[in-house]
């Protein structure tokens, strides 16, 4: 305990004595804290950020009533590992959550424990995708694995598993506002945590969304056309081109018959599944709407195919997974008003700390790719926005490289709670406040799901304001530098440019000092390499 804390703690024990009332009077005075989550929401598809793709009018009120964070990234690109940083603020590597498919290591110590501990009243409604149920929970209502869009199972704290009508996200938020409503003590401040399962693949919109999404015509990103030269063999071996390695049923929703028809094999084969796992799970009525709109997007595609070029079969493609992915958004964008608005109307808005976040970026077509996974920019970057009425000023914008890595500390120092001296992340509270001095100058970063799918090799690197280094390792030893400066889209790789020569020292150095900070080295590397090929994969 920092002594201002010892203090706090003496003195409120003075005054209270063993008095439970008057504890808990001082207990509601700490804040709320509500951390909204959305898996694989790309902060090119928030309109606080650009407007070029989609309105988030809701989302975007947090940043406008707060703060926006342009330079937030992630230490590991990948749902459940992440996720696992969010609430241990520890690396993969320490944490154990390395890849999305062995389960999460229940004896770590996570954030939510720590505020239970301290009186907090803690929920959590949503996607986990921990493979177990989380711990320090009074209440929970979590999807299994990467849960569904319509009609989904949920596993529960108190009713085992259930199965409910309608489409998730909706059903989520639902939730969330029951729990804020009539089920937790309002006398006692609480933490709870509301992740959606949108926007991630296989990307299906709410009925009330069909329309609007499958009528517009996106912008395409430049590097749409990306031919992976310039950089290394990670880039062009990974498998997550919207042309080549997209579903054209599971995610582009074309009829598995109508394949069949045009010949068009499936890109892998749980192409076909994936649609079944999908759309076969709504209601006949929902399914009848469904194919209202979809079946004449097929029709058309039934009659152009043929005559397409492979760069119109991409444009089509790309515009297909735009319409779909943010069609999916709006029901989230909804559903952050919703809450939003319950808060202004119960005299909550105040004292609740309101966080935005995904669990990582996502690509929306930059160099032709979905999915993520990389420490290239739309993948390791990822939205935040933060409100907090009593500390942060409206429509602030924060530039620091801040990192998922930081919530467990932040929410720790706000609700007044030590943080255990093995997290590695750093507060942001001073930083709500506007201190930016002697924060991280440079994150540290580690993805290791491979071989697996979308094959993304492993890699660790360090960023900076100005550069990127990337080591990928394990079947190759290729290192990559980008000059962020000159090369936003970075498309070429100046490690071996002698004018870069200086700089490569200096970073190497720098990210040897990282890896000895966090705990990371070669030899864990290795470890955990011998570890993943001797043990069989569970499925996720
Ligand atoms: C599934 C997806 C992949 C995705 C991983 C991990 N395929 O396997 O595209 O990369 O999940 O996503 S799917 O067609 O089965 O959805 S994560 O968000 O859980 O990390
Ligand atoms: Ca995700």
């Amino acid at each position: 305990m920092t002594k201002v804390k010892i203090l706090i703690f003496g003195l409120s024990v003075l005054v209270f004595g063993c008095q439970s009332p008057k504890q808990k009077k001082v207990q509601t005075k700490r804040p709320n804290i509500i951390f909204m989550m959305s898996d694989d929401h790309a902060y090119q598809a928030i309109s606080a950020y650009t407007d070029r793709l989609t309105q988030t009018p809701n989302i975007d009120r947090i940043a406008q009533e707060g703060m926006l964070f342009t330079n937030a990234c992630v230490t590991n690109s990948i749902c459940a590992p992440s996720r696992a940083v969010i609430l241990t603020g520890k690396h993969s590597h320490l944490n154990g959550k390395t890849d999305n498919y062995f389960p999460f290591d229940t004896t770590q110590v996570t954030f939510p424990q720590l505020l239970q501990d301290a009186g907090y009243q803690t929920a959590m409604f949503g996607k986990l995708h921990f493979g177990n149920s989380p711990k320090g929970f009074d209440e929970f209502k979590i999807l299994p694995g990467q849960g569904a869009y319509y009609n989904p199972e949920f596993i529960t704290k108190n009713e085992g598993n259930i199965i409910l009508e309608g489409y998730t996200t909706d059903i989520i938020t639902d939730m969330t506002i029951n729990w804020l409503d009539k089920e937790r003590n309002k006398d006692e401040p609480f933490l709870l945590m509301y992740l959606h399962k949108a926007p991630h693949r296989e990307w299906l919109p709410a009925e009330r969304h069909y329309k609007t999404f499958t009528q517009k015509t996106f912008p395409e990103p430049e590097t749409l056309f990306d031919n992976y030269e310039g950089r290394g063999s990670a880039a062009k071996e990974a498998e997550m081109n919207l042309l080549t390695h997209m579903n054209w049923a599971g995610d582009s929703k074309i009829y598995p018959e109508l394949m069949d028809e045009l010949g068009i094999p499936e890109t892998c084969d749980w192409d076909k599944a994936a649609f079944a796992r999908e759309v076969g799970r709504q209601n006949p009525e929902q399914r009848a709407a469904w194919d209202k709109v979809y079946g004449p997007i097929n029709e058309e595609f039934r009659k152009n195919y043929k005559d397409m070029s492979e760069k119109e079969l991409m444009q089509w493609r790309y515009q297909r997974y735009m319409q779909d992915y943010l069609g999916t958004i709006a029901a989230v964008d909804e559903g952050v008003g919703t809450v939003l608005d319950y808060l202004d109307k119960n005299g909550l808005a105040e004292n609740t700390i309101i966080v935005y976040t995904s669990d990582q970026g996502f690509y929306l077509g930059e160099h032709g790719w979905f999915d993520k996974r990389f420490i290239y920019d739309q993948s390791f970057k990822t939205p935040l926005l933060v409100r907090w009425p009593e500390v942060i000023k409206p429509q602030t914008v924060n530039t620091q490289m801040v990192q998922n890595l930081d919530f467990a500390q932040t929410f720790l120092d706000a609700a007044d709670v030590e943080a255990p001296s093995d997290m590695q992340g750093e507060s942001l509270v001073p930083l709500f406040n506007g201190k930016t001095e002697g924060f991280r100058d440079a994150a540290y970063y580690h993805y290791y799901e491979y071989p697996s799918v979308h094959m993304v090799k492993r890699h660790y690197g360090i960023v900076t304001e100005e550069y990127k280094l990337i080591h990928f390792y394990y079947d190759v030893d290729e290192w990559e530098l980008y000059d962020r400066k000159k090369d936003i889209h970075e498309m070429t790789n100046v490690y071996d440019d002698p004018a870069y020569s200086e700089v490569v020292k200096e970073l190497h150095k720098k990210l040897d000092d990282l890896r000895l900070k966090y705990k990371d080295s070669a030899e864990l590397d290795s470890t955990y390499i011998h570890d993943y090929l001797n043990q069989t994969r569970p499925s996720h």
